[in-house]
């Protein structure tokens, strides 16, 4: 006999598969949320979504809007469309309880609307789809489990009353139970149904509580760490540097022409990242701070300000991660305006028996530069604020990030930098050192083909060997190349920029057909040959010649 509790409770499934499905959309979009953080800014569905109803409504009712909300519109209509969102996540629980898998159908097109307001904006990166699409997936998911969660829940309440419960049916719908068979044992019958019914109560309401505290949690802090890379952003846009007082001239013959070499100055959308943070750091210049503190007669601290008022010059140096292989990509060139950072430590005093300068980034990532190399009226260290004519992109460190020629990337190029303490290599260490990596690390001189490449065959004839090479602060005298172990052979070289840039070097080779082996090396200005033997990464960098294998058609 149902009794009128039972009842009662049987009309709040409705209730509780539309809290189901409000907590499932609000996991679809705080994952949506968290993946737009970390792979694709532009890719908020709430934003995307929002800003293509704002561009679908029609004119008169966008007037009427404004008519009767004035400046509080874009509220009113973001409003709505939350309200019409948590409507829908209701209904999509309410049809995944009832009519499987109708509440599934609903998210997916909910998915896919999304999508296509994202990926059809204009700027939309190539990455742009995969935060809705995740979202989607998760949405679903979460839907499944909560309603099978209920379901399980209302079936053994249900069967306490009416039905049977046996193993089998708490699988199925509630609504075909109607039809089945009471088992001949009634206290067996009840005895199993409130066991389930009570696990299946208490799993759901704690899969639905976490999951929508975890939501919450996940979306708002993606939503605002989004927000304050986009802020951010702007103020990076409006950002005006002052012209650098001297700039660098690139001279004639720098650049070669020859397909598929690496330009001479690599585009920063083109240049290489590599850094520990999972988020790019945003920093607002205008309460950024520069301390130079530790073994120095007097602690110093410069605003962005402060450290742009000194003064802009520009200095074309390459970049180079310790992680490049031999032919590998972790280089880059560009032309960066900044403040030398002698003068800066200068204005502290660094003080004797200091031998090492532990840069600190907002983020905490650390770096250790020999003293000397920041102190060397001859190398061009420098606190950078602009690179190939812009502020710092901010995944390259703005706004104020270090560039030292001829230090390796993880031992001198600090970005989001705000710290410079002046100590000594016994005393301190930074983030790699316990890590496997060397504290002092120079960039070994290296050369690389970009062209010809393995794996793309070239018609036999002439063929260009080109690609790049660096030594930087010494300079690359000679480039040689080889084909399938014959004569060293020098390359033409481009015309360096400096000695802290790379340089591009081709070779014209008679090429028969066939499978050949080519292989460069450089000479530097100091007239050192590249280190033939072959080392890894760890501690201090690669070594070793590059060869490749060249496939040559008839
Ligand atoms: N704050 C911070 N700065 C950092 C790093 C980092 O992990 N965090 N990585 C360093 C390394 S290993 C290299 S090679 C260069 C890379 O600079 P890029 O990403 O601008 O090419 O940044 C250096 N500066
Ligand atoms: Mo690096």
């Amino acid at each position: 006999m149902a009794k009128s509790t039972t009842s009662a409770k049987r009309g709040l499934w409705w209730l509780w598969s539309a809290i189901a499905g409000i907590v499932s959309a609000a996991a679809f979009l705080a994952i949506a949320e968290l993946a737009a953080l970390l792979f694709a800014k532009e890719s908020s569905p709430i934003l995307a979504v929002g800003a293509f109803v704002i561009d679908i409504v029609p004119q008169p009712l966008k007037e009427f809007a404004i008519a009767t909300f004035g400046s509080a519109d874009k509220v009113v209509l973001l409003g709505s469309l939350g309200l019409a969102v948590v409507i829908a996540a209701a209904i999509a629980g309410i049809l995944q309880y009832y009519v499987r898998p109708f509440g599934l159908v609903v998210i997916a097109l909910a998915g896919v609307l999304s999508t296509a307001a994202i990926v059809t904006r204009t700027g939309a990166s190539a990455l742009a789809w995969l935060p809705p699409v995740l979202g989607t997936l998760v949405g679903c998911a979460v839907l499944v489990l909560l309603i099978s969660r209920l379901r399980r829940w209302a079936l053994g309440r249900e069967a306490g009353g009416v039905v049977a419960a046996s193993r089998s049916e708490l699988v199925t719908h509630p609504q075909t139970d109607a039809a089945a068979p009471a088992p001949a044992d009634p206290a067996r019958r009840d005895g199993v149904a409130r066991r389930e019914s009570g696990f299946g109560r208490r799993s759901f309401l704690t899969a639905t509580l976490v999951t929508a505290a975890a939501a919450a949690v996940v979306g708002v802090g993606s939503r605002l760490l989004n927000a304050t890379a986009a802020s951010v952003d702007a103020l990076r846009q409006e950002l005006r540097l002052p012209e650098p007082r001297s700039t660098v001239t690139v001279p004639n013959g720098a650049e070669l022409d020859v397909e598929g070499i690496s330009p001479l100055i690599t585009p920063n959308a083109d240049f290489y990242r590599v850094d520990t943070a999972l988020t790019v750091p945003t920093v607002d210049p205008s309460t950024w701070r520069l301390v130079i503190d530790g073994m120095v007669d007097q602690r110093v601290e410069l605003s962005f300000d402060d450290l742009v008022g000194m003064g802009l010059d520009e200095y074309a140096v390459t970049l180079t991660c310790v992680s490049n292989e031999v032919g590998g990509g972790l280089v880059g060139n560009a032309i960066w305006q900044g403040v030398p950072i002698r003068d800066i430590l200068s204005m502290a005093g660094p003080q004797s028996g200091a031998d090492m300068v532990l840069s600190t980034s907002v983020d905490g990532y650390t770096a250790s530069t020999p003293l000397e190399a920041l102190t060397d009226d001859s190398i061009d260290a420098i606190f950078a604020v602009a690179m190939n004519g812009e502020p710092l992109p901010l995944e390259h460190g703005f706004p104020v990030r270090m560039v030292v020629p001829g230090l390796y990337g993880y031992v001198s190029a600090t970005k989001w930098v705000t710290e410079l303490k002046v100590t000594t290599f016994a005393e301190d260490e930074a983030y790699w050192t316990p890590r496997g990596y060397a504290a002092q690390a120079p960039i070994k001189f290296s050369s690389r083909i970009d062209t010809p490449r393995a794996g793309t065959p070239v018609a036999a004839g002439t063929v260009a060997v080109a690609g790049m090479a660096w030594a930087q602060t010494v300079g690359i005298e000679r480039v040689e190349v080889r084909i399938d172990d014959g004569d060293w052979q020098s390359a033409t070289l481009s015309t360096p920029i400096n000695a802290d840039t790379w340089v591009q070097w081709v070779l014209e080779w008679q090429a028969e057909a066939g499978t050949h082996y080519v292989e460069v090396r450089a000479v530097n200005a100091n007239g050192d040959t590249q280190v033939e033997e072959r080392a890894a990464i760890a501690p201090d960098g690669s070594s070793g010649w590059q060869r490749v294998l060249v496939t040559v058609t008839a």
